[in-house]
This record gives C-alpha cells, sequence and structure tokens, in this order.
C-alpha cells in the first residue's frame, strides 16, 4: 500500500490506496488537488487527456476563445498568480488558455498527483471498506475516501445519430475533438453543423480559410459581438491594482461578473433611453448584453425589447433579407445560452458562405460525400465538422460507470433527470463530490468551480476532523433542491422557450430526459446557500461514523 501518492505519475502500481481521487484536471480539478495536497491528504487525479486544461485542451476548433474575459475567467486564490499572469487579449484564445493552465501547473507542480491520457472507467463505493475502487481503462486501480468529480459541465460531446455517418468518405470533425495538428481547410468545401456558441465562433474563422462553407442552421441563436482587442500592458497592470475589487464584485454579481447589477428595467423604461443603453451595451460587447437591465431573463416585454435590437442589428448586418430573417430567433433572448461572436453575421455576406435551414428542410442523413436534406438534395463537402455541442452537466457523469450504495449505477439513478444536492453530492453516493455537477449554477465557470472546491475541502476537513466516515446527501434535500432549482427557473424566461433545445435542459440531445439540469437562482445566491449548508453543521447531508464491516 501507498500511502504517499502524491508524485505517483511514474510508477503504475495496481491497486493503490490513497485518501481521495480527482477525477479532471479542468479548473476544478486542478485547484482542487492542489487543496487537498494543501490538507496533506493522498491524491490521485486522472485526465482523459494528454495534459492539463479539462475542456481547453480539447476545444481548438477555429476561433476557440473565451467569452467572458480573461481577468476574471480564471483563479483568484493565489495573489502572486494575479501578480504575475498577464492576459494578451481581452477574451483570451485557445493558446492562452492552454499556457493560463501550464503555468498553474507548473507553479504548483500539479502534473506530479495526475495520470494523463488516462480515462477512468469506473468508480464504486466499497459498503465494507468505505472506500471508492476507482479503475482506469488502462486497468490500474486505486481505492480512495473521497471521490472528486470535476469533470466539467460541457466537456461529453454530444455527436447526433444521423444516418449513413460512418459513410462520409472526407474528414469529419467534431469540434470538440479538434486535431492538435490543425485541419487544412484551404481550398476544401466545408460543411458545418450547428450554430451554438462552438459554431458562431468557427464559421466566420471556417469561412476565411475555405473555398465554400455550408452551415447547416436549425436554429439561430442571438450572437452579441465580442469586440475583442490587445489587452496592454498598461491595462493589465492597472487591472492587477485592483484585484480585491474585481473578486468582491464577482462573489456578488449573478453570473460570477465583477461588475454591478444593472440596478434597470427594460420593461418599464421609455425607448429611447433604453435603445440607448442597449447600443452601449452592444458597443461593449459581450455576454454583459445579457445584464444591461435586471429583469431581460424574467419580463417578457423586456425580454422582446432586448430580442428586437438584436434582430433589428441581424438586419442592419445582413445583406440578404432573406438571410437576415432565416439567422433571427424568435424565441426569447437567453432561452439558449447567447454566443459572443467575432465577425458572425457579417460572414453571411460573404459569397462563399451558404445558410440551409435544417429546421423547415432536416437532415436525413450523411451520405459519402455530404449531406442529404429531406427535399432529397445532397450536399456535397470535402470536410465535415459537427459543432453539435455537449450531453451536458450530466452526461461526463453517467458515461463513467459510478455505483454508489447498494449496488445503484448513477447513469441509472439519473435516467429521468439529475437529483443533486447543491450540485455537489446525490443520496446513494457516500463521499463523492462533485464540482460544477448537475444542478449547479449557470454562472462564469472559474470562480464558482473554484468556491466548489473551497467548499468540498472544508467539508472534508470536517469529516476527519469529526472521524466520519461518510458524507452523502440526504434523499429529501436532494427532493427539495431538484424542486427549488425548477421552481426557480419557470419564474426564469431561460428555459421558456417551448420548442427549443437547449443543454439548460437536456433537450439539446435525443433521448435525454428533459429536466432543468441547471441552478438559475444566480452565483451569488447559490455560495450564499453553500456557506449556509456548512454553516448549519451541513444541513442536508447525512454524516455517519460506520465501523468498517472487516473491523467485525
Ligand atoms: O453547443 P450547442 P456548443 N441537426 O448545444 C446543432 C459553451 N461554449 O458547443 O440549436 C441539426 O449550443 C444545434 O441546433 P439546435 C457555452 O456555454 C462556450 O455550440 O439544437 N443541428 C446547435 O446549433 C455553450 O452554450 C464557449 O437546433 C443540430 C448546435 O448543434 C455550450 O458550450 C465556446 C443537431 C449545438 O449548439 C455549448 O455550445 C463554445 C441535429 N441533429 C461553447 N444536433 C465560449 O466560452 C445539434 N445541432 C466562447
Amino acid at each position: 500500500m501507498s500511502t504517499s501518492a502524491v508524485g505517483l505519475t511514474t510508477a503504475q502500481p495496481q491497486n493503490r490506496e490513497v485518501d481521495a481521487v480527482v477525477i479532471g484536471a479542468g479548473f476544478g480539478g486542478l485547484y482542487m488537488a492542489h487543496q487537498l495536497r494543501e490538507m496533506g491528504l493522498t491524491v490521485q487525479g486522472y485526465e482523459s487527456a494528454p495534459d492539463v486544461g479539462g475542456t481547453w485542451y480539447w476545444n481548438r476548433y477555429p476561433g476557440a476563445r473565451t467569452d467572458c474575459e480573461g481577468y476574471y475567467y480564471c483563479y483568484s486564490f493565489d495573489p502572486e498568480m494575479l501578480q504575475q499572469w498577464n492576459w494578451t487579449e481581452r477574451y483570451p484564445t485557445q493558446p492562452e488558455m492552454q499556457s493560463y493552465f501550464g503555468y498553474v501547473a507548473d507553479k504548483f507542480d500539479l502534473r506530479r498527483s495526475y495520470r494523463f491520457g488516462t480515462r477512468v472507467e469506473s468508480a464504486v463505493f466499497d459498503e465494507n471498506t468505505d472506500r471508492w475502487q476507482v479503475r482506469t481503462e488502462t486497468g490500474e486501480q486505486t481505492s480512495a475516501i473521497y471521490l472528486i468529480t470535476a469533470v466539467g459541465i460541457l466537456s461529453a460531446p454530444n455527436l447526433p445519430n444521423f444516418p449513413g455517418i460512418e459513410s462520409f468518405t472526407g474528414p469529419a470533425y467534431h469540434t470538440a475533438y479538434w486535431p492538435e495538428e490543425g485541419v487544412e481547410l484551404a481550398g476544401k468545401r466545408v460543411g458545418i453543423i450547428g450554430t451554438g456558441s462552438t459554431g458562431v465562433q468557427a464559421i466566420p474563422m471556417i469561412a476565411e480559410q475555405a473555398e465554400h462553407l455550408t452551415v447547416f442552421q436549425r436554429t439561430p441563436n442571438y450572437v452579441i459581438p465580442a469586440r475583442n482587442r490587445p489587452v496592454s500592458q498598461e491595462e493589465m497592470d492597472e487591472i492587477k491594482t485592483r484585484y480585491d475589487e474585481v473578486w468582491a464584485k464577482v462573489r456578488r454579481h449573478w453570473f460570477s461578473f465583477p461588475f454591478d447589477m444593472a440596478n434597470m428595467l427594460a420593461g418599464s423604461m421609455e425607448e429611447n433611453e433604453r435603445t440607448r443603453i442597449y447600443e452601449k451595451a452592444w458597443a461593449n460587447g459581450g455576454f454583459p448584453f445579457l445584464f444591461s437591465f435586471d429583469d431581460l431573463l424574467f419580463d417578457p416585454v423586456a425580454n422582446e425589447s432586448a430580442a428586437e435590437f438584436v434582430r433589428g442589428k441581424i438586419r442592419e448586418t445582413v445583406e440578404d433579407p432573406a438571410v437576415a430573417d432565416l439567422l433571427s430567433p424568435r424565441y426569447p433572448f437567453g432561452a439558449k445560452r447567447p454566443p459572443s461572436g467575432t465577425g458572425y453575421y457579417e460572414a453571411f455576406n460573404r459569397d462563399n458562405v451558404s445558410l440551409l435551414d435544417v429546421a423547415a428542410n432536416a437532415i436525413t442523413e450523411i451520405t459519402p460525400r455530404g449531406v442529404r436534406l429531406t427535399d432529397g438534395t445532397e450536399h456535397e463537402v470535402d470536410v465535415l465538422v459537427f459543432a453539435t455541442g455537449f450531453d451536458a452537466s450530466t452526461g461526463a457523469m453517467t458515461r463513467m460507470n459510478i455505483v454508489g450504495r447498494d449496488g445503484v449505477v448513477l447513469a441509472d439513478k439519473w435516467a429521468e433527470g439529475p437529483n443533486t444536492h447543491l450540485g455537489i453530492s446525490t443520496h446513494g453516493f457516500p463521499n463523492m463530490f462533485m464540482i460544477t455537477g448537475p444542478q449547479s449554477p449557470f454562472t462564469n465557470i472559474p470562480p464558482c468551480a473554484q468556491n466548489t472546491a473551497d467548499w468540498i475541502a472544508e467539508a472534508i476537513t470536517h469529516l476527519r476532523r469529526e472521524g466520519a466516515s461518510r458524507m452523502e446527501a440526504t434523499e429529501a434535500a436532494e427532493q427539495a433542491w431538484t424542486e427549488q432549482i425548477t421552481a426557480i427557473a419557470e419564474q426564469t424566461l431561460l428555459t421558456a422557450g417551448k420548442d427549443v433545445h437547449s443543454w439548460f435542459t437536456g433537450t439539446n440531445v435525443e433521448g435525454k430526459a428533459a429536466v432543468i439540469n441547471v441552478f438559475f437562482g444566480g452565483a451569488d445566491k447559490y455560495m450564499d446557500i453553500c456557506e449556509q449548508v456548512a454553516a448549519d453543521n451541513y444541513s442536508g447531508f447525512e454524516i455517519t461514523t460506520t465501523e468498517p464491516a472487516y473491523a467485525n
């Protein structure tokens, strides 16, 4: 038995025992591994990618970059790191994010706790020993008291089951598995299926390279211009002087942004003034447009004013009125997560870009040469890109074979939708803690992931102090949380589009349970609730001390 798993990346011992297994080396996992090591626990991390970065490791498609600004889409736990790291663009590119993860991993020597290129195949709770038995696809086995899953909210790719998909003779890629060496698109006829945040970033970039780009759009999006730009050293230096204020604001903001809420309502504002405010937010760019008024996600009249403003911008930008109309969403603004784009609508003015409406004329099959639609037309392409999104929230969890008490399989338990307490724990799975788990907040992820990892670290400290062997959500608490997140979602317009496919509700994946997967009560409120639960001696959790069976 090894009790010093920290640094176990060289040998491959079998049946190793550690205090904690952490799955995932993205924002949540890396910080969790760091925290647990700081607490003196032995940690084994597993990551299916060859290196750190989580979703940022995999998503290398053309145009991949954040849509939250770098200076608050990052960790805040280490003041030195905040002073050392400089973001070079307002919205960091995938390579810049990858460099950031490399920098963090080096600074805290985190890679030594991880086995990379190693996918966890199963995790089974052993009730005799109160330990998780974790097995990887490479056959490695590790037992741990605590299992922390930091597998990402949007990480399990969704590839629709198009008939004939295997028959396509050219190269085909899901954007989440874009080859590291890139893809030669020059002189090629490219087809892209999907116009979510990923497609919106990729389309203008691919259009610049390809001979022709055919966009297969099922549902249009409200795309806000990102307004990316370089960040000068002077600007970074100025930001560094006010990081305390930045993180204090992040803590109080609905979406973990370092801004004040608007404190204005669009629904009751005179039209000219409202338009002036939209114009200002549009010029500033990016996701904060959603927060230009406090009622956009709640009041249908306010929401429609934002929706119509964006439609007006689409009509102004796109030269062909029929194309502009096809690009104009009719569902409530925000009912699908609004993407930020750079030259997105402008791309449809190019001669080498065509837009096809696959809502009216659905894809029936992928052929050896391209894509066939219901009307029988075949659209030939040399390269096919699937920007078809993710089996969000639950997918990365249920694709692993996680088995809790009494042999209950997590995928079975969640077949009709996830139920958790705080998105962190689920009944029947003792000592399993989730970072950005199902039913956790819709928010700027890094601050929330860091906060949840801190909460879990404190909970584990509590368990060890109390000599407790198990902690898990009660059935009543997870039922209450599920009811609460559903009730909150129903008060918003975020899930209001009746026929809108959205990862918020699982309706983007064929056959998946259509339930609310996200807490829409605001990251600020969520953190308040988590803090209160801990202060109330972990209300909603059952904490027990059991004698392991072998001791009897
Ligand atoms: O995925 P999506 P994504 N036939 O699910 C289409 C984050 N993110 O990867 O809308 C035809 O949004 C589907 O059509 P429809 C961000 O949170 C962040 O783009 O279902 N089309 C849709 O157009 C985002 O929300 C960043 O009708 C089909 C597209 O595929 C989340 O990840 C960048 C289809 C999928 O869009 C997911 O974004 C990228 C079918 N059978 C992503 N099936 C940044 O930080 C699916 N589609 C910037």
